[in-house]
């Protein structure tokens, strides 16, 4: 008997601890949001699973309406750098000591914040476990969600409907999409956190269609995702890649905590099975192996290009995308050297599940120099990307089905 009294004080002093834990990350949150919307605020965000293999640092000056004066930003290599409007991403990973590349100041604000959205998560996983363990006798009633199916049980082929809509009216569909673009499943954790990033020109009339699809399509499959449009400002040539390295940093920025997993999507791409699961697997995963255009065959066995997903360790390894494609063509198979480099190789489902609707465009000019810069990919992808990633950030908005970031990539010289 006094055993089991024992048992239930020290179970007690087990919740009273809980509870105060709880209080201090509802404190902390509620403070990191505050930190999260001043605009002054550098941010830094390290994933989730390894932080010490991966650390990303983006520093963003964007929203600095002053000092109107030249931002020190972290490549310094770029001296021609004359807007405050500049974004740049470094790959400091493997530098000890970045003090050196990063100003002082700019060093200061980046490492003060950095720990508020971490520590969060961190005590929000340690609450996860105590409660999955001690079963029934510590409620908590949000983290103690069951996980989400792996795979839900009513997925299946599912038709696509190719008839021009109006956003509004798709807007009104889907209530339950939070502004930003946001999903996370309201009766389960979800197992993946899954940017969807769709770069994006001038195709006005395939955005709604793409939404009405694709939402109804990744909330049945019961992940927590976000959708960002990616929009390319300016006169030069579409860039898809150098988009999709935007999408990337710009995405994780939007999140605290950061997303685990990143799909490169086409927004012409209108998946056709949702068991096609938009998750990373533990290699980068082509998606669309069959198109409907394409009489549903694989045009060749290296192609990475379409709809693709990559965990953001896998991301950052290869140094994301080439920023130097300029024009139609090459970019998916500079990505595809990038992961062999890295020793990654292609997963895919099979082709039965991995089915795409393709919707009518014009085709655009190829780009002529696509195959000289391909030649060079092997020799140069640590030189070319995430880390030498640069662009104006023209504005964020969160819209109720996406998330529509609007950015000048075009290059000064
Ligand atoms: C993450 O780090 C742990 C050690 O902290 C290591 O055992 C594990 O293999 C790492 N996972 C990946 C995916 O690198
Ligand atoms: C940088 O911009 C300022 C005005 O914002 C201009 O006066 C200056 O000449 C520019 N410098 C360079 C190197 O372009
Ligand atoms: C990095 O810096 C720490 C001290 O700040 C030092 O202990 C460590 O050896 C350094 N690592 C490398 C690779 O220089
Ligand atoms: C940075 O590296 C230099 C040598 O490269 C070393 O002298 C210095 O102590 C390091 N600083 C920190 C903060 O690690
Ligand atoms: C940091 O700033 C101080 C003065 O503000 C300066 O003396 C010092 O050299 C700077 N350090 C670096 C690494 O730039
Ligand atoms: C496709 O969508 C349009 C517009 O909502 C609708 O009128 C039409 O019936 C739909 N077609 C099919 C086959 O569902
Ligand atoms: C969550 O709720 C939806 C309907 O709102 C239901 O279809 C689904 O099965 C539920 N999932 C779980 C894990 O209970
Ligand atoms: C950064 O670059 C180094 C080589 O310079 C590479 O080994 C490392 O994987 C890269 N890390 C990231 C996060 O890009
Ligand atoms: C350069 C810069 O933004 N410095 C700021 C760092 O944060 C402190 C307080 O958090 C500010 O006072 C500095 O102006």
């Amino acid at each position: 008997m006094g055993a089991a009294a024992g048992g239930g004080r020290a179970a007690r002093a087990l919740r009273l601890l809980l509870l105060l834990v709880l209080a201090l990350a509802a404190v902390e949150y509620l403070f990191g949001s505050i930190l999260d919307a001043s605009p002054l605020r550098t941010y830094l965000y390290t994933p989730l699973h390894n932080a010490t293999q991966s650390t990303l640092r983006t520093s963003d000056k964007t929203s600095q309406v002053w000092p109107k004066k030249l931002t020190p930003s972290a490549t310094i290599e770029n001296s021609l750098k004359n807007s405050s409007q500049k974004v740049a991403f470094s790959n400091s990973t493997n530098k000890n000591n970045s003090s050196r590349d990063i100003s002082n100041m700019t060093r200061q604000n980046v490492s003060e914040d950095f720990s508020t959205p971490l520590l969060i998560t961190k005590i929000m996983e340690g609450i996860k476990n105590l409660v999955t363990t001690e079963d029934g006798e510590l409620k908590v009633s949000e983290p103690s969600l069951p996980l989400c199916d792996e795979m839900p049980s009513d997925l299946g082929p599912i038709s696509v409907n190719k008839t021009e809509i109006e956003l509004d009216w798709v807007e009104k569909r889907y209530p339950e999409v939070q502004v930003g673009g946001y999903y996370s499943p309201p009766n389960c954790t979800a197992r993946h956190k899954v940017a969807i990033i769709v770069p994006y020109r001038d195709r006005q009339q395939h955005l709604a269609i793409f939404l009405n699809h694709m939402h109804p399509f990744l909330m049945k499959q019961q992940i927590e995702y976000g959708i960002f449009i990616i929009e390319q400002e300016g006169t030069s040539d579409f860039n898809r890649a150098k988009l999709m390295n935007v999408g990337f940093v710009e995405s994780q920025k939007q999140k605290p905590g950061g997303w685990q997993c990143f799909i490169f999507h086409d927004i012409d791409l209108l998946p056709l099975d949702s068991r096609n699961l938009y998750s990373c697997p533990r290699q980068p995963r082509h998606m669309s192996a069959s198109i409907d255009k394409l009489k549903f065959k694989l045009p060749y066995e290296d192609i990475f290009g379409g709809v693709s997903a990559m965990t953001l360790e896998q991301f950052t390894k290869v140094n994301g995308f080439s920023n130097k494609y300029w024009g139609w063509g090459g970019e998916d198979d500079d990505m595809f050297y990038r992961i062999k480099k890295m020793n990654y190789h292609i997963a895919r489902y099979k082709m039965s599940i991995a089915r795409y609707a393709m919707l009518d465009h014009k085709k655009s000019a190829p780009n002529p120099k696509r195959y000289q810069l391909l030649s060079q990919t092997s020799k140069t992808f640590q030189k070319d990307g995430l880390s030498t990633l640069e662009y104006e950030l023209v504005r964020v908005t969160r819209r109720h089905l996406y998330t529509h970031v609007v950015t000048n990539i075009d290059e000064r010289s």
